[in-house]
């Protein structure tokens, strides 16, 4: 009898032991009853500490993966197959991604750090409302280039890169609105030129850039010019502000001929399974402290209004990286041109880089 009473009260014990783990086990299940979330960002586009700050503080598992540009992200998005929760377009991304349906609109009720966005970076003419995107970081594309390596000569137009004195220094990123948008701003033509005439003259002109250009490349673009193995570049500007970091003798201009103004924005794709964790990574990204330490890793511009009470004096008061909205008349935004136009710039991006071949 007193064995029977033992047995039973080992099953007891062992039962509520279960019933207690079980129970905990489904609170770490998380705030959202899901567990991982899935996040598709550029390369080098956030500080990994900032993922494990999230994952400890949410019970979440984020799963993260990379892409080089908004058209390769479009593609894998539009495909289907994958099941990403959040992902960075840029603006005219942005926008046809809401026209193809592809996007989840967003709670603002759970993203209450979005008021510490600088306003002017919000309502803008590819999402007005904000409905499916905040913003992530903003930018400029534009010139690095090493002084000593060009003995002091200076670059200030797009014009400049045709030089002579240029061969095989060049390195371009891996961009069609980019690369292209570059032989159209050369020839003084919008970014958003849509006449076929005027895109393949650019096309033209890119052509007899080739013998200036060493390679087109992804993220390597900044260890390679901080290494000083080509003298120039054609970047992002938050690249080249971790390029200066990494060498002194680097500078960056905006040419003169004008140039592209982008906005990265975080949204929630269709794909997402977890659109709650979504809401709370794009909150948490908003939080000034963190946007600050994003900022201060990947070297981009914070729209983060109150993130540059955290950030340090000398990158905040930088023109080249933080410049006067007054300064920046001759920059334009991309727009969605549609697909057939978008598909066009990419096709000549493409015959662009095979005839280097
Ligand atoms: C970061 C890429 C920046 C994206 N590696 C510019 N839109």
């Amino acid at each position: 009898m007193k064995k029977l009473v033992q047995l039973f009260a080992a099953v007891f014990v062992t039962a509520f032991a279960l019933m207690y783990i079980a129970f905990h086990l489904n609170k770490a299940e998380g705030y959202s009853g899901h567990h991982t979330l899935t996040i598709y960002n550029w390369g080098d586009y956030i500080d990994p500490k900032l993922i494990k700050k999230f994952e400890k503080q949410t019970g979440m598992k984020v799963i993260y993966q990379t892409f080089d540009s908004n058209e390769a992200m479009m593609a894998k998005i539009a495909q289907g197959g994958t099941t990403f929760d959040v992902a960075v377009p840029s603006e005219y991304a942005v926008s046809k991604m809401k026209e193809e349906g592809l996007l989840v609109p967003l709670d603002h009720s759970k993203l209450p750090n979005l008021k510490y966005i600088n306003p002017r970076f919000l309502h803008l003419s590819f999402d007005p409302n904000n409905t499916y995107s905040v913003p992530y970081f903003w930018g400029t594309v534009g010139i690095v280039y090493n002084r000593d390596m060009l003995g002091g000569k200076k670059i200030t137009s797009w014009n400049d890169l045709w030089d002579k004195d240029l061969r095989n220094q060049i390195l371009l990123v891996d961009g069609a609105r980019e690369v292209i948008g570059m032989g159209l701003n050369s020839l003084h033509y919008s970014l958003n030129d849509t006449n076929k005439a005027h895109l393949r003259e650019a096309k033209r002109k890119l052509d007899t850039l080739t013998p200036n250009i060493k390679a087109i490349v992804g993220d390597e673009i900044k260890m390679l010019i901080a290494n000083e193995e080509a003298a120039v570049g054609v970047v992002w500007s938050g690249d080249a502000a971790e390029m200066i970091a990494e060498n002194e003798k680097l500078d960056y201009v905006v040419p003169k001929e004008g140039s592209n103004l982008w906005f990265d924005n975080m949204v929630i794709p269709k794909t997402a399974k977890n659109i709650e964790g979504a809401h709370q990574f794009i909150n948490f990204m908003l939080d000034p402290k963190n946007a600050a330490q994003n900022a201060e890793y990947v070297g981009y511009s914070t729209p983060n209004e109150k993130a540059l009470e955290y950030l340090p004096k000398e990158i905040t008061d930088d023109k080249r990286f933080y410049p006067d909205f007054t300064s920046i008349g001759n920059l334009e935004v991309y727009e969605n041109l549609g697909k057939r136009m978008l598909a066009y710039y990419n096709e000549l991006f493409l015959e662009f880089k095979m005839h280097r071949k």
